[in-house]
């Protein structure tokens, strides 16, 4: 049934996923019914105690992500998005992005361009009183922070939450769902857009465009005019926008959800958990890092120098930022694309070039300490430079461009948690007194 939240706009993708539904609800029926009680792994005491690592608990429709292969959506990897997906130059359009998660295929130019104008015109319609909230904020406070806090005032405008209080049945809820998540992501632009501006420009929001896609809508309102820029932020929302179920922000915002909280309460509750250095901000933590490299042993240092500057880094206690992952054993993908656009559009760029000789140094010097898992770079590892190069040096402002992406991934995942009613979200945990019992017993 098409409730009358159906907008002729995204028509197309809206009606795929009823089509999608009915079938996709079998199929975890039917799993459901007939291997319910099967055993798909053991749990280990270590795995308890280590962040649930390789523990699979979650079903999550949208990606998957490989500890070799890396991430793939929907069964694409990253390169085959950049090749199948429609674009404006090489990088795909995160609508298109958001297309192919909600229904696992590849829009054809007319499906992703109706959904980009959809996107691009809900953007124009941004709720006064969220803006007069952002604008009175400190401009000292973070701006994770701030995008937190504008995520949850716009929650006023959730459809969601509306349809819970009216009883909704729990089989419909996924058609709000919906709009509030295509809502929040043509507004989180714009409420990143002002906190750039707000707190590192003269607060004035440049002019966005109804035939553009969202990278392009996002970095005009921004101040930044260059298509090579526009670009390169296709490449960021695409290569940031999920990470299948695990990862903080997106297993938060699940878990919230779970209780029913609408889009926008759960999107800010997994913001916060971006926000933290091991998970979001480890890509300002990166570029201070380059930064801080390049002012003590130049710009074109030696390995053996920069074996001593990581080494001299570890010992003071500190990680190195951007390597490392906790599923991951190989060089991520993500800052494999990266590496290619820094060739193909800045090949001599001084802090670009440091990444890369940083990259043919630090995974030795991680492997040598003998304890990490993966001494490979992860997606934050590269970004600051590529920003760095278009004028965009206000690093603590980074993660909120990842915040950006991300709502494009767990929106997705929202809309299909509550269209195959998926419960609340409740494991068991133990006590110290219980594992000791049970070590003595085994
Ligand atoms: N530098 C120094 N030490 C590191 C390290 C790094 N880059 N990566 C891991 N280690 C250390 C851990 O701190 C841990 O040490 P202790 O046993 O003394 O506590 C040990 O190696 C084992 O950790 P691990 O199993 O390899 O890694 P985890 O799965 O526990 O954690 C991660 C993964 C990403 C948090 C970790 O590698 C790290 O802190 N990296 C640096 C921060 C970073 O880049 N985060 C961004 C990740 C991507 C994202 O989520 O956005």
């Amino acid at each position: 049934m098409l409730s009358s939240l159906l907008r002729t706009p995204f028509a197309t993708m809206h009606k795929r996923l009823v089509d999608l539904l009915p079938e996709t609800r079998d199929r975890l029926a039917k799993i459901r019914r007939g291997h319910g009680n099967k055993v798909l792994g053991p749990i280990t005491v270590e795995q308890i105690i280590g962040g649930m690592r390789g523990i699979k608990g979650l079903l999550t429709q949208t990606s998957r992500l490989d500890a070799f292969k890396g991430i793939k959506f929907r069964g694409l990897s990253l390169p085959e998005c950049q090749i199948r997906l429609p674009s404006v130059r090489r990088e795909p359009i995160p609508e298109a992005m958001f297309y192919l998660l909600i229904t696992g295929e590849v829009p054809s130019n007319d499906e992703a361009e109706d959904l980009k104008k959809d996107i691009a015109e809900r953007a124009q319609t941004f709720p006064n009183y969220v803006e007069k909230i952002v604008n009175s904020l400190s401009k000292d406070l973070h701006p994770m922070s701030q995008l937190s806090i504008g995520v949850l005032a716009l929650q006023n405008e959730s459809e969601f939450a509306q349809a819970i209080r009216r009883g909704e049945k729990r089989g419909n809820l996924w058609q709000s769902a919906l709009e509030d998540s295509l809502n929040l992501i043509s507004r989180i632009p714009k409420l990143a857009a002002m906190i750039y501006v707000n707190k590192y420009r003269d607060g004035k929001l440049g002019e966005i465009r109804e035939n553009a896609d969202l990278s392009e809508n996002f970095c005009r309102m921004m101040g930044y005019h260059d298509e090579k820029f526009w670009e390169l932020m296709r490449l960021y929302l695409t290569i940031h926008c999920d990470h299948e179920g695990g990862n903080v922000s997106a297993h938060t915002t699940h878990l919230v959800g779970s209780a029913l909280s609408d889009p926008y309460l759960s999107y800010s509750a997994g913001l916060n958990g971006l926000a933290g250095p091991l998970h979001g901000l480890a890509n300002q933590e990166c570029l201070r890092f380059i930064l801080g490299m390049k002012e003590a042993i130049g710009e074109s240092p030696s390995e053996i120098d920069i074996e001593k500057y990581l080494k001299d880094t570890l010992a003071k206690g500190f990680v190195i930022p951007g390597y490392g992952h906790a599923v991951l054993r190989v060089t991520d993908p993500r800052f494999v694309c990266q590496m290619e656009f820094a060739q193909r559009y800045m090949p001599n760029d001084v802090l670009c070039k440091l990444v890369a000789s940083l990259y043919k140094v630090a995974p030795r010097v991680l492997k040598d300490l003998g304890k990490v898992s993966n001494p490979y770079p992860n997606v934050d590892a590269h970004s600051g430079a590529l920003l760095t190069h278009f004028g965009m040096t206000e690093y603590d402002f980074y993660t909120v461009l990842f915040g950006v992406s991300r709502a494009i991934g767990v929106c997705a995942s929202f809309v299909w948690s509550r269209a195959l009613a998926l419960p609340i979200i409740r494991p068991a945990s133990v006590t110290m007194e219980n594992l000791e019992e049970f070590v003595r017993k085994t």
